[in-house]
């Protein structure tokens, strides 16, 4: 394991610039004092109502809770998933939207996050433009950029500015927590010896490619074990939350293990995500993030299942005189389009959500009236081409959990 704190050895600092220079650290003295507060704040209200849950998901063929409570908030009608399990956002209050919330406090709270996703968004693409900078400069690329005529030039500027934007804009934030003295056992990390771990070695699913991941780390003030300084550069110190990092499929080239302090924030640039793995070191304190992502949301909006409704329900007769529904097309294609889309708004968004409804109630009532529309679409194609021989669909979570995670 080797720490993050730049060194003498210039063979090291090398190694280091080559494996993990897409990791960015900034320190919680970098960011404004008025932005923290409101973020802790935020952080520590929706403790307070009970707003953050364990997840229950499927992961190597097993069910189950994660050690992390969790609360997704981002663009109305955005939903993000991993591992198997759909969660929907609680809307923060973007320009143009009307949204209730259960109480003042909540609706700060959200306004909080969506501050701090804009600020992580312009400090993200002032850190893209140092990387590009660094690795054009003696690359092949610039010599090539060199020689193209303006018009040319331009026309890659308006192509790298909008791939820029699609990779920076973030969609939402998903938010963990976890009290490691709550926890009766966290798993060792194992190729390292870097300790516990809250979340082990993964990738973060379901993002644009090449999308950035930005998080603000809030961790509550305690004695912590050891200072920094006092280790050995192949130790850390475990009474300190830690990110971890290393290189996917390769448990040779030495890991990175970098100390998180109260405030302080970490950028994954590019493709960092995909080319590394990363897992969550756990310290002796209480411990808060939010993590804002670029969320892959083509088959993720409530506008892109409704547009799957509607086509799949063109194909639905509704005859008021007497009152019947069948199918227009008996064409195969088309009966097969309307089973996939029957089953997508079943299993991936009405048994999700009831599964975890209750849980957006208490921050807001915007899901309801878009979900029950959603389920009225639903008894329409019911009506004309039930599912054979799956679980009852109910709202309470039983029977939709059997059949969301047991398929
Ligand atoms: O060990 C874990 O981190 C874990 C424990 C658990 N009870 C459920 C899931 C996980 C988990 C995990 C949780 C959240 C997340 O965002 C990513 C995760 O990645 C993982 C995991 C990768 C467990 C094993 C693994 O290989």
């Amino acid at each position: 394991m080797k720490r993050r704190e730049s060194t003498c050895d210039p063979e090291r600092e090398a190694k280091w610039q080559e494996n993990y220079s897409k990791l960015i650290l900034r320190e919680a003295s970098s960011i404004p004092e008025l932005l923290h507060k409101e973020v802790q704040q935020a952080f520590l209200i929706l403790r307070k109502h009970g707003c953050l849950f364990q997840d229950l998901v499927r992961i190597k063929g097993k069910n189950l809770l994660t050690p992390v409570s969790r609360l997704l908030i981002g663009n109305p009608g955005y939903t993000y998933k991993y591992l198997n399990s759909r969660l929907f956002t609680v809307p923060w209050p973007m320009e143009g939207s009307n949204i209730k919330y259960s109480k003042d406090e909540i609706f700060a709270a959200c306004r909080a996050f969506f501050k701090l996703n804009d600020y992580l968004r312009k400090d993200t693409i002032q850190a893209l433009d140092k990387l590009h900078l660094i690795k054009s400069k003696d690359s092949e690329d610039s010599a090539v950029f060199g020689m193209v005529p303006e018009l040319s030039k331009n026309i890659l500027n308006v192509g790298h500015d909008m791939e820029l934007k699609k990779r920076t804009t973030y969609n939402l934030t998903l938010l963990n927590y976890m009290d490691p003295q709550e926890m009766s056992y966290l798993k060792e990390e194992p190729y390292f010896g870097m300790g516990k771990m809250a979340v082990s070695w993964h990738h973060d699913e379901n993002l644009v490619e090449r999308s950035t991941v930005a998080v603000y780390s809030y961790n509550c003030e305690g004695p912590e074990v050891l200072d920094d300084d006092e280790l050995s550069p192949e130790g850390r110190n475990p009474a300190v939350w830690h990110v971890g990092l290393k290189i996917a499929w390769d448990i040779k080239t030495p890991g990175l293990a970098v100390p998180l302090h109260q405030g302080d924030c970490y950028l994954m640039l590019d493709n960092l995500n995909s080319t590394h793995q990363h897992c969550v070191l756990a310290g002796l304190q209480p411990r808060f993030s939010s993590t804002h992502r670029v969320a892959e949301c083509s088959a993720g909006t409530l506008d892109y299942i409704f547009k799957q409704c509607h086509l799949a329900l063109q194909n639905v007769k509704d005859d008021t005189e007497p009152r019947t529904v069948h199918l227009r097309s008996m064409e195969s294609s088309v009966i097969k389009q309307g089973e996939e889309i029957h089953n997508e708004v079943e299993f991936e968004w009405l048994r999700q959500f009831w599964f975890h409804g209750h849980r957006y109630k208490k921050c807001t009532d915007w899901w309801q009236l878009p979900m029950s529309e959603l389920e009225g679409l639903w008894k329409k194609m019911e009506c004309v081409m039930p599912i054979p021989n799956r679980p009852k669909f109910t709202r309470g979570p039983e029977t939709n959990l059997l059949a969301i995670l047991g398929r």
